[in-house]
């Protein structure tokens, strides 16, 4: 009797964890076979087995054998019910679904090129400096030569915020902060963002990026200024790039000039060409000696010291280099256009 109570429980046990593995209709049917076939199911041969028993021990016995067996049919119903039940939307798994893909952040084009032309100067022993986006007057255009009022102030269309502060136009206030702390030897470079009253078209943007320069010591002359940018020019576009430097004017430097090189799309062959206008040159950076009155803004002597300073803007050259037709396309952030630069 103990022999038969251990087989009840112990198929008891084995059902439980055949049960639960059930996949399909299939397998759920092989289980009701093993266990309550009516000729050679487990379960059912123990009933054979009863009547081996003592007629007082056969009532208790038999009321679990009865229990498990009923046990067992519940147990198939339910898991057969469970099978024919459609799965919910969220738990059904298509594995022909493509994989979820993950998108990586990648630097900008323009921080990138940035990137590049501060590694030009890196290598020539220029040190990086960084200063305020929100200026003042004094630093702004004072300091760099600027009266108050002066129609010089014209040819910056500057975003004021009150009658003093205003978002700087170039980041020449920097080498001014500089210059007023620091004694020459100076060879600084200062990237960063700078803005203007400018509508947005395919060459003029209300924020962009620039790279100022400059380089303070006994006996800096204009040969040095030509130098040091044309070595620069050639890293950044090719050893056999065309230069031309053209006199000009700022207010903060004597003498000033624009550097052009020859236009990077037709190499001055296209008369007609959209990127020169068939001039065959492109302006990339304005330069000059720094003025003297500059200096003695801040208490660097001019009959000791000299220097020259320069300008460009990243967004404007990146433009040239990596032939963009429109400045624009660098600030809609359309990843098909980003992508391009960051796989180098
Ligand atoms: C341009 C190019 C330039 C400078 C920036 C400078 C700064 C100090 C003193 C003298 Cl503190 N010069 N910066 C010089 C020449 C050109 O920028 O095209 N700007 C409109």
């Amino acid at each position: 009797m103990i022999d038969l109570k251990h087989k009840i429980e112990e198929y008891r046990r084995t059902f439980n964890e055949d049960i639960v593995r059930v996949k399909d209709e299939k397998s759920l049917q092989e289980i009701r076979n093993f266990y309550l076939s009516r000729k050679r199911g487990c379960v059912t041969l123990l009933f054979d087995q009863l009547k081996e028993l003592t007629s007082e021990e056969r009532p208790e016995v038999g009321r679990y054998l009865n229990e498990l067996k009923d046990y067992i049919q519940a147990e198939l119903q339910n898991f057969k019910q469970e099978l024919s039940r459609p799965e919910e939307p969220s738990k059904r798994v298509d594995l022909t679904l493509p994989g979820r893909k993950k998108y990586w952040g990648a630097p900008h084009p323009i921080l990138l090129f940035q990137q590049e032309i501060e590694n030009i100067f890196l290598g020539m022993g220029f040190s990086i400096e960084e200063g305020p986006e929100i200026e003042t007057d004094y630093y702004n255009f004072e300091a760099l030569n600027f009266p108050p009022h002066h129609p010089a102030r014209d040819d910056w269309d500057t975003l004021y915020i009150n009658d003093d502060l205003l978002l700087r136009t170039h980041t020449s206030p920097v080498q001014i902060r500089v210059m007023e702390k620091r004694k020459p030897p100076i060879r600084i470079i200062i990237p960063g963002k700078v803005f203007r009253k400018e509508t947005p078209d395919p060459t003029h943007l209300p924020m962009f990026f620039q790279v100022e320069g400059l380089v303070v010591d006994h006996g800096i002359t204009f040969a040095h200024l030509k130098g040091n940018l044309e070595h620069f020019l050639r890293r950044l576009f090719s050893e056999k790039i065309k230069i031309r430097f053209r006199p000009s004017f700022f207010p903060f430097t004597e003498p000033s000039a624009e550097v052009d090189i020859e236009c990077t799309v037709c190499r001055g062959k296209d008369k007609e060409c959209r990127v020169c206008g068939g001039g065959g040159w492109i302006e990339i950076l304005g330069a000059g000696m720094v003025d003297p009155q500059v200096f003695k803004n801040v208490n660097i002597d001019p009959e000791r010291y000299s220097g020259f300073a320069f300008g460009l803007g990243v967004d404007r050259t990146a433009m040239f280099a990596y032939h963009i037709p429109d400045m624009r396309f660098f600030y809609e952030n359309d990843l098909r256009f980003i992508r391009q630069f960051s796989l180098k």
